[in-house]
């Protein structure tokens, strides 16, 4: 497909650099086909797309992107640690659910926090998104369990020796309004994703990855890098939360932001179970279409996290017109659910209109289902959002973040599928 965006040297005769909004100038570039398949068929129906692209393409995504979650003989248990019926004064259900993941010799616990709304009669609609710094840090309720694991310093939040304290309750309670989203009658599940793989380059020997591999074996080129393993954190949780009688297991929204943004595109990928993905300010690896090459780049990506993705994704350094994919491929994964991506205007790094240019492509897929998808490559006005069949999307002003502008948004996108929650 031929993604000629603009004539570069009529801009340059006539002077506009600016021309695509956010002060960069767009090139053209080839994107890989989304509805021919591997064999040269033509995808025409849901069915073929279902049987066969579909599916080609997520092992593309396991074999040179993600990599594959391991065949393995992990067991899974719940645990229900803490309850508390009137948590929040009186606004919420607060739960902890231990999840331990066993290889019959080592075990791994991953701690959920999920409040739900007092007031619902009903099983409610829950969103689930993984935090980076230990879930007390998402509220200053003094119950929340502190992480154990390790973490990354910061002196913003005041963590040193990577350890989580009492210092760190509530310190990014400003991305996490929970009281917000139980006002509107939504629940809200959280794991600190350091339970499920720490965030650093050991070689993929901690976290989760111990349990998949013994005796020092090393992942294979196309096994789980953090990303995958996140992942898999988070479709262990979706097993949970099906069991629990509270949440109404059709209307679980997977979300993220920035790295974890990029792990909820891929769970929502991986795992039909979720009603719909959001990601938020995901970036390159995330909605960002790669052959832009506006913002990170693979090199650039693999260099300073050389644990994101699998070993064969390093291949693809400087080279990303050589990639089998790209990102509008990874949301065409997620249809045809609905899907949500947000960037802000700041967050040059993400591209936006790289992110926002993945849903647009996406649409050829959406169409099979008989959804409407976006028809301007344009991006819309700036706190603007805009709704389309299936696909939202809004580029904020400001930085790098997620804000309670965010929030409302994902809600009220959120509310048109959900009806009558
Ligand atoms: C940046 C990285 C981005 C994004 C971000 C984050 O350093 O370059 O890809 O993931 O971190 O997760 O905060």
């Amino acid at each position: 497909m031929k993604t000629s965006i603009i004539n570069f040297s009529v801009f340059l005769l006539i002077g506009m650099i600016n021309f695509n909004g956010l002060g960069q100038i767009d090139q053209s570039y080839d994107l890989p086909e989304l509805l021919i398949s591997n064999e040269g068929v033509n995808i025409q129906n849901e069915v073929q797309w279902n049987n066969i692209r579909r599916l080609e393409i997520l092992e593309l995504y396991k074999n040179f992107v993600y990599g594959r979650i391991p065949d393995n003989n992990i067991s899974v248990s719940f645990k229900l640690k803490k309850l508390n019926v009137n948590a929040l004064k009186g606004r919420a259900i607060q739960k902890e659910v231990i999840v331990t993941f066993t290889n019959g010799i080592e075990t791994l616990d991953m701690n959920m926090l999920i409040f739900l709304p007092k007031k619902s009669v009903k099983p409610v609609p829950v969103f689930l998104g993984m935090n980076f710094y230990g879930n007390q840090t998402i509220h200053l309720d003094s119950s929340i369990t502190i992480t154990p694991n390790y973490v990354r310093n910061s002196t913003k939040f005041l963590i040193s020796n990577n350890k989580a304290t009492e210092k760190t309750r509530g310190v990014r309670a400003e991305r996490w309004p929970v009281e917000h989203i139980l006002e509107r009658g939504y629940g809200l599940a959280t794991i600190y994703y350091g339970d499920l793989d720490p965030d650093f380059d050991d070689g993929f020997q901690n976290g989760i990855h111990k349990l998949f591999y013994k005796d020092g074996v090393k992942p294979k080129a196309d096994e789980m890098g953090s990303i995958s393993a996140w992942a898999y954190g988070l479709i262990k949780a979706m097993d949970y939360l099906e069991t629990d009688k509270d949440i109404d297991k059709k209307k679980v929204v997977v979300m993220g932001h920035s790295r974890l943004g990029k792990t909820a595109l891929w769970a929502g990928a991986l795992d039909q179970r979720f009603a719909i993905a959001i990601s938020n300010d995901s970036g390159c690896g995330g909605a960002a279409l790669f052959r832009r090459n506006h913002g990170e780049s693979i090199k650039s990506i693999n260099k300073h996290f050389p644990h994101w993705f699998c070993r064969n994704f390093h291949q693809f350094d400087d080279k990303e017109e050589q990639l089998p994919i790209d990102q509008h491929m990874l949301i065409s994964l997620i249809a045809p659910r609905p899907v949500y991506v947000a960037s802000a205007v700041e967050d040059k790094w993400a591209d936006p209109k790289g992110e926002y240019l993945s849903l647009f492509y996406a649409g050829e897929v959406y169409s099979l289902f008989g959804q409407e998808s976006f028809k301007s490559k344009e991006l819309p006005e700036i706190d603007r959002s805009r709704m389309t069949g299936n696909m939202g999307y809004h580029i904020r002003s400001g930085t790098h973040n997620l804000t309670l502008f965010d929030w409302e948004r994902y809600m009220d996108f959120a509310d048109q599928f959900f009806k009558n929650h």
